[in-house]
């Protein structure tokens, strides 16, 4: 604890980082992250919220391409609480990865947790949030990762980094709307507004001042450093009258590729470059829902962020909006994903061709039948759920990573299907409402160390069909392939990219459709795989792989000695 008031402080020139950033001894950076809570004023109204270091959006950890770093978290909020570090791949060391019950028991209030980040082959843009209930909502912040020293970007070296966190504000209690959704068996009310860094934007009232400004200089290029951090929604941004060019997506460099808007799901990131090249003037840049899910209510409004041409004088007091695709576009969603191409050409780490591990999960909502002397407030009075091949998923009450390590018995089950336990027209209009009601289990499947893996990931009409972010802990994928319908092998393989997919964490499933990525399984660990959409993850809809050891140092790190008990 003591050690890291030591020497260097570096990155000086961000203030904030003054006093949660230093070295240890062995030199390598250490951050303070102190759990409490802070009132913030948003809507006209005030409210206690979950903050790390009483900042929302949290503060911004700073690290080199392949360096090492540890976070020393001290939760001094009234919750259990856990901090993921989301597409960090942690080589070896699950340990620190952070989901509740998967691969840790929570920290206590006044507890304490010093969790060791292992960059690797990341370069860009990633974020960090807390991984227990809905506390992410208020409890997260980006991960830029820099070239290593002395090394420069595939791009020109830009002016400026901003960042772009979009998120979701409530005006109640976050932790309310939780209990509230899984008290009642109903979908959990919609948010209040959409944020960027953690502003609604002058379109929503009492927000004027504090909207997001962006100060640019005619000529320059600005780094746009962006996460979602949205807690359910899929989200259009566009900038008024510029053009953006993205360069990077889940902290892998991608081919330039130059839209008039993106799209970015929750769990991803993206860096993107936005060239001041227009008429010095006030713009906006705004982001709203894609969400074309039949009968779903989804919060359908606009938040934005101004732009401000330092050539510009008078300051223009209704700046134009930007264009956005219509919420229910999912053409406009698909052509962005597909035309995202990665920079693996002199890459080691390549696509896999030989696959030796296929498999192909089923993302379905559920619903099961409203318990007795209870009123449910899902649809026909039922209890909405979702699943992984028709398991809905139950979080154990030790954490699946310790009974793995340790042999704990009965805490966790191998055998998650590889294929969907019953073949039926996943995408049909009418299905039986028998198919809707799915198992309860903690079912994991467990990956061989060294395999190459196809995962097909198909969505179904169950209830209804909707769009799923699909995030994988512990390793980065290729996203091969993208289609409507059900996946057909034959047919739908021979459309894959495997010439530069892009290299991703979290893929967007297409409403009635299916998406496939590739990767190679050299990660040992318990590596939890879910649907980014809270509410879904809420239900149910995750699993968990475990990665065998391999050989000599393929093998998974000892546990750190302060790992939190449950
Ligand atoms: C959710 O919305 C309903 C209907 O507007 C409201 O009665 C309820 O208080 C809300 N719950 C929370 C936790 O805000
Ligand atoms: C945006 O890019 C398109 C296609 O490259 C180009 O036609 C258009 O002029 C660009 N617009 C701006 C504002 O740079
Ligand atoms: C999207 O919604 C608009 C207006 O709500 C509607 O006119 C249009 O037909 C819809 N498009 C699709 C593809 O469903
Ligand atoms: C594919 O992988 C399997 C299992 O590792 C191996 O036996 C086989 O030789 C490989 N085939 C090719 C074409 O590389
Ligand atoms: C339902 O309520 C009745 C009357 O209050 C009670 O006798 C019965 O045990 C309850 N059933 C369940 C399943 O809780
Ligand atoms: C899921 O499993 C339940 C219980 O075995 C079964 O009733 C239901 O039909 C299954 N649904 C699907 C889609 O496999
Ligand atoms: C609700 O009930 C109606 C009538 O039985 C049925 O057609 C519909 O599919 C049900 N919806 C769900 C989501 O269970
Ligand atoms: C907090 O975590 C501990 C350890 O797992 C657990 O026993 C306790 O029930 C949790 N508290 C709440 C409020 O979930
Ligand atoms: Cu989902």
């Amino acid at each position: 604890m003591k050690m890291w008031l030591g020497k260097k402080i570096i990155f000086l020139q961000t203030l904030l980082c003054f006093s949660i950033v230093g070295t240890n001894s062995h030199g390598l950076k250490e951050y303070h992250f102190v759990l409490k809570e802070a009132h913030y004023r948003r809507l006209c109204s005030s409210k206690p919220i979950l903050t790390v270091n009483g900042q929302f959006p949290g503060p911004t950890v700073r690290a080199y391409y392949g360096e090492t770093i540890y976070v020393n978290v001290h939760n001094k909020g009234k919750y259990n609480i856990t901090l993921h570090w989301h597409g960090v791949k942690q080589p070896r060391n699950p340990w620190s990865d952070g989901p509740e019950y998967i691969t840790q028991c929570p920290i206590k209030p006044g507890g304490k947790f010093r969790q060791m980040l292992i960059f690797s082959i990341e370069e860009g843009t990633i974020w960090w949030h807390a991984h227990s209930d809905w506390a992410r909502a208020t409890v997260h912040g980006a991960i830029y990762i820099y070239p290593r020293k002395g090394e420069s970007y595939p791009f020109p070296t830009p002016d400026e980094e901003v960042p772009i966190v979009l998120g979701e504000w409530w005006k109640s209690d976050v932790s309310d709307v939780y209990e509230e959704f899984l008290r009642n068996g109903g979908s959990p009310n919609e948010s209040d507004a959409i944020t960027i860094n953690g502003q609604p934007g002058d379109l929503y009232p009492c927000s004027k001042s504090e909207t997001f400004k962006l100060n640019v200089h005619y000529g320059k290029t600005y780094h746009l450093r962006m996460v979602n951090a949205a807690m359910n929604l899929v989200l259009f941004f566009a900038v008024s009258k510029h053009n953006l060019t993205v360069v990077g997506v889940d902290s892998a460099y991608s081919k330039p590729l130059t839209r008039d808007y993106i799209c970015i799901a929750p769990g991803q990131t993206a860096d993107v470059l936005l060239h001041a090249n227009q008429e010095p003037n006030d713009y906006y840049m705004a982001a709203r829902a894609y969400s074309s899910a039949l009968g779903v209510a989804f919060n359908n409004g606009i938040t934005t962020a101004r732009i401000h041409y330092h050539e510009n004088h008078a300051p223009n007091k209704s700046p134009s909006l930007p264009y956005l695709p219509l919420y229910n576009d999912t053409k406009a969603v698909f052509d962005y994903y597909v035309s995202i191409k990665g920079l693996n050409e002199a890459d080691p780490y390549q696509v896999p061709t030989n696959i030796t591990t296929h498999m192909l999960t089923t993302l379905s909502i559920n619903t099961f039948p409203c318990p007795e002397n209870q009123t449910c407030a899902g649809p026909n009075g039922t209890r909405l759920a979702s699943s992984v091949n028709n398991i809905s998923f139950e979080n154990p009450t030790i954490d699946i990573l310790e009974a793995y390590y340790y042999h704990i018995k009965g805490v966790y089950h191998k055998g998650l299907p590889k294929f969907p336990p019953l073949k039926f027209d996943f995408n049909a209009e009418y299905l039986p409402l028998e198919l809707q009601i799915p198992k309860k289990g903690t079912k994991v499947a467990v990956i061989k160390f060294g395999s190459t893996v196809e995962l097909v990931f198909q969505g179904t009409n169950l209830v209804t069909g909707i769009d799923h972010p699909m995030h994988l802990h512990g390793t980065s994928f290729f996203a091969v392939g993208y289609g409507f319908g059900n996946f057909d092998k034959h047919k739908d393989r021979k459309t894959y990219n495997l010439i530069d997919p892009p290299l991703m964490n979290t893929i967007l499933v297409p409403k009635n459709g299916w998406a496939s990525i590739r990767y190679r399984a050299s990660n040992p660990g318990v590596w939890f795989v879910h649907c980014h959409l809270d509410r879904h993850l809420s239900w149910g809809m995750e699993t968990v792989f475990i990665v065998t050891n391999g050989e000599g140092d393929a093998e998974i790190l000892p546990p750190p000695p302060d790992m939190p008990q449950c």
